[in-house]
């Protein structure tokens, strides 16, 4: 019996910040003191929104929330790496992807209401909206790639999800299908530790989820997700790749989901809390803040003034974002089919048949 190597594998993984704020010199000199500051903005923009946002449904003034706290650097890191008519199709807790794109804030509220009309905006038609049903926008943004491709634009598609989306069968067709027509995609995984309350550990055996990429025939690299400068390094790096007609990159974004799943859980049932504060020691955010202090790259005046300027930002975004006057629900049936199908309006009739008895009912009462 003969036998030969007939493949040979390996995967990266990169960072360039530490969680004490201390860089690989070589590596973050390639980063202009507007990038940086940039990315200090967002990311304490992106900390203190999801704050409020958090507060808001606490104090009963929004319904259920997924808090993106700890997920900062994977976030701002990968959003500022895209270019404006790039598409950027989400799951359902990249908030901080919806910054860099400059979505406006108020429409981030509103969508948080549960107002659908907030996302279909038509400025931002390169921006799709969340998307709940796990993986299923992994097949969509393959097929937006397809179609990239296919025009001859220049637009790369960056498609998020998290660990457990990675189980589903919609993650691995689309895999295979971006590798076999070489599209111009990116797979962005935030692996945060938790799918709900089922640890990566028992979501899959690999020791890696890059290496899922091997599989289907493209390069996948694992990158230190709380280190914003590697996340952007390495997203750059892949989204020009896609755009110079070299195809598809998996990324996994070692991170940790900070808060609870949702506002509707609680992580304290099936994590402990020494978990959670081994994982505050490497806080995206606070690594940052020692990074740029120790530094000197921005004075304290110059960050004071970006403290200043977000949270006129974000008081200003809730007040407008609250004071819209709530939608017609008939409103979330639309935009889904270009023609609407007999079972979806028979739903919608059926709802506002029971809206109009519970209107009579009140008026009643
Ligand atoms: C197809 C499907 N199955 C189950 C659910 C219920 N569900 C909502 S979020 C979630 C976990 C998702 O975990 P992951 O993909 O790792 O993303 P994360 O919440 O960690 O960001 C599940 C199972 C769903 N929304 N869609």
């Amino acid at each position: 019996m003969a036998q030969e190597q007939v493949g040979q594998f390996g995967i990266n993984h990169v960072s360039i910040l530490d969680k004490d704020g201390n860089v690989d010199e070589k590596l973050a000199s390639g980063f202009t003191k507007e990038q940086i500051s940039e990315m200090y903005y967002y990311l304490n923009l992106l900390r203190k929104f999801d704050e409020k946002l958090f507060n808001l449904q606490r104090s009963g003034k929004i319904g259920t929330y997924a808090q993106t706290r700890g997920q900062e650097a994977s976030e701002i890191g990968s959003g500022l790496a895209l270019k404006e008519n790039d598409w950027f199709v989400p799951s359902f807790r990249e908030l901080g992807i919806y910054l860099t794109r400059g979505t406006p804030k108020n429409l981030l509220v509103q969508a948080w209401n549960g107002d659908t009309r907030a996302l279909g905006n038509p400025n931002h038609t390169h921006n799709l909206s969340l998307s709940i049903p796990i993986a299923s926008q992994c097949v969509h943004a393959t097929g937006i790639a397809w179609a990239s491709k296919i025009k001859k634009e220049k637009d790369v598609t960056i498609v998020y999800f998290g660990e457990g989306a990675t189980s589903e069968g919609d993650f691995h067709e689309a895999m295979n299908f971006a590798a076999v027509f070489n599209l111009p995609i990116v797979f962005f995984c935030q692996r945060n530790g938790w799918s709900i309350s089922t640890p990566t550990n028992k979501e899959m055996k690999t020791e890696t989820i890059a290496q899922k990429a091997i599989a289907y025939g493209f390069k996948g690299i694992q990158v230190d997700g709380n280190d914003v400068l590697a996340v952007n390094k390495v997203t750059s790096q892949a989204i020009e790749k896609a755009r110079s007609g070299d195809g598809p990159t998996l990324i996994e974004s070692i991170t940790y989901r900070m808060g609870d799943h949702t506002t509707s859980d609680d992580s304290l049932k099936y994590r402990s809390q020494e978990e959670i504060n081994e994982w505050k020691l490497k806080d995206p955010v606070v690594r940052f803040e020692k990074y740029v202090t120790k530094n000197n790259i921005l004075s304290e005046e110059e960050k004071n003034n970006m403290h200043q300027t977000i949270e006129k930002e974000i008081n200003e975004a809730v007040e407008q974002g609250l004071g819209v006057e709530k939608p017609d629900p008939a409103q979330m049936f639309e935009d889904v089919f270009a023609k609407m199908p007999e079972m979806l309006q028979e739903q919608k009739e059926e709802l506002l048949a029971e809206l109009e008895i519970i209107k009579n009912q009140e008026e009643e009462e």
